[in-house]
């Protein structure tokens, strides 16, 4: 069985649809989404209304929860946080709110042996980012349970988004983040020795093939990244409706996050010469 694995949609619809159209003709039977449909773009309705229509398994990230939980804290929020809140909020429906409060936060299946374990960001937490420089120590960690996962079984696959996508093996396991449909970028830049940005900034998913349901070794097991360009100047046509145009359009088309200097110091604590990479 092929499976197509989406996530982080961020409200942008293009993108969306043209991630949708190559898994239509990659003749996949299922598609799960891990989340994040909202947040970021302007047509975050669009998103929940295509991704309930098409996807079988629909996973709650962290946007999804912080963008359509009631902030009683707000007034003590600072005035930009609270724009975004409330802009937000105010492009989907109560209903949608309810919809996305109610999505699971992990998912599991066999498959060709190997236990499957699928959630946003970790098993503990959908707002915690794991790099791909992290240490062994910490991606290990991604493969135990927790209280939220639907099993008390390690898992020997992990499959999950929130970041960009790679993919690494520890101690037999596999760990894999599937990237971004929506807001796809690359976190290890240098202006010398990048490639094209056009690489970066097409919409990442995977797709995963092998025996559904089967706690048996005895068939293959494949994992698929596929990058699909799509049409970022159509979705920027609405940008003057985005409270944060420019930060939109900057990572839209730089493939980079609005501030790379958060992400530098993260990559400084976790020992990674950020100035000589
Ligand atoms: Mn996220």
């Amino acid at each position: 069985m092929k499976i197509a694995i989406i996530s982080d949609i961020h409200g942008n619809l293009e993108a969306l649809k043209a991630t949708l159209k190559d898994i239509e003709k990659r003749k996949v039977e299922k598609i799960i989404c891990l989340g994040d449909i909202i947040a970021k773009g302007v047509h975050p309705k669009e998103c929940i209304e295509l991704i309930r229509k098409k996807c079988e398994i629909v996973l709650q990230g962290n946007c999804d929860f912080y963008f359509s939980i009631e902030h009683e804290d707000l007034n003590k929020k600072s005035e930009q946080e609270q724009k975004r809140i409330k802009w937000n909020q105010s492009l989907i429906s109560k209903e949608d709110r309810e919809y996305l409060l109610n999505l699971p936060f992990c998912y599991e299946f066999y498959m060709s042996g190997s236990l499957v374990r699928l959630f946003h960001a970790t098993p503990i937490a959908n707002n915690r980012a794991i790099l791909n420089v992290d240490s062994i120590e910490t991606k290990y960690k991604m493969f135990l349970p927790s209280e939220k996962t639907i099993s008390q079984n390690k898992a020997d696959v992990v499959i999950y988004g929130h970041i960009h996508p790679y993919m690494d093996k520890i101690y037999n396991k596999t760990i894999i983040n599937i990237g971004s449909v929506g807001n796809s970028f690359d976190v290890i830049r240098n202006q010398n020795k990048d490639s094209d940005v056009l690489e970066t900034t097409k919409s990442n998913y995977l797709i995963i093939e092998g025996e559904y349901g089967s706690k048996e070794y005895s068939s293959d097991i494949s994992f698929q990244f596929i990058k699909v360009p799509y049409d970022i100047d159509k979705e920027l046509e609405d940008e003057n409706l985005n409270i944060e145009k420019e930060n939109y359009r900057f990572e839209l088309k730089q493939g980079m996050y609005r501030n790379m200097t958060k992400i530098n110091d993260n990559f400084r604590k976790l020992g990674v010469d950020v100035d000589r990479i």
